[in-house]
């Protein structure tokens, strides 16, 4: 289930996210932002309709999705995508985005109490942790 990645949860720790933003087609301006932000990523479920919102300084956002639907999705990067979010038996959480022909994805699940996100772009890999809040 879902239920153990709901929450507020902090940005402890974060690894090649540059490289990943670059691999994006994240401008250099937004991807100095993006490196120094620590954002609070709240996960919320309202019936079967779950929300992510990233919360920070620089910029905050929210998409809202059920699980299996494709839907439109606004990024924080400014990309429009076309995403679909689904839940492993694992219970992790994998959102795949399409646009421009280009394809990402996030992987969000839960490893020792701790909220891991792995993001992939045509290999280009990232990892950031956050701890609940
Ligand atoms: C996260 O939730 C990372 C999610 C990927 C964001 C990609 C674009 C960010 C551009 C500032 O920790």
């Amino acid at each position: 289930a879902i239920d153990a990645l709901l929450g507020k949860w902090c940005l402890v720790s974060s690894e090649g996210f540059e490289e990943y933003m670059k691999e994006l087609g994240v401008g250099m301006a937004m991807r100095k932002m993006g490196s120094m932000a620590k954002p609070d990523v709240y996960i919320i479920k309202d019936g079967d309709t779950i929300t992510i919102k990233t919360e920070s300084t620089f910029k905050t956002s929210q998409f809202s999705f059920k699980l299996g639907e494709k839907f439109e999705e606004n990024t924080l990067d400014g990309r429009k995508t076309q995403t679909l979010v689904s839940l492993k038996d694992d219970g992790s959480l994998i959102q795949e985005q399409e646009w421009d022909g280009k394809k990402t994805t996030i992987t969000r699940k839960l490893v020792d109490g701790q909220l891991v996100v792995e993001c992939d772009m045509n290999g280009v890999k990232c990892v950031r942790v956050y701890q609940k809040a």
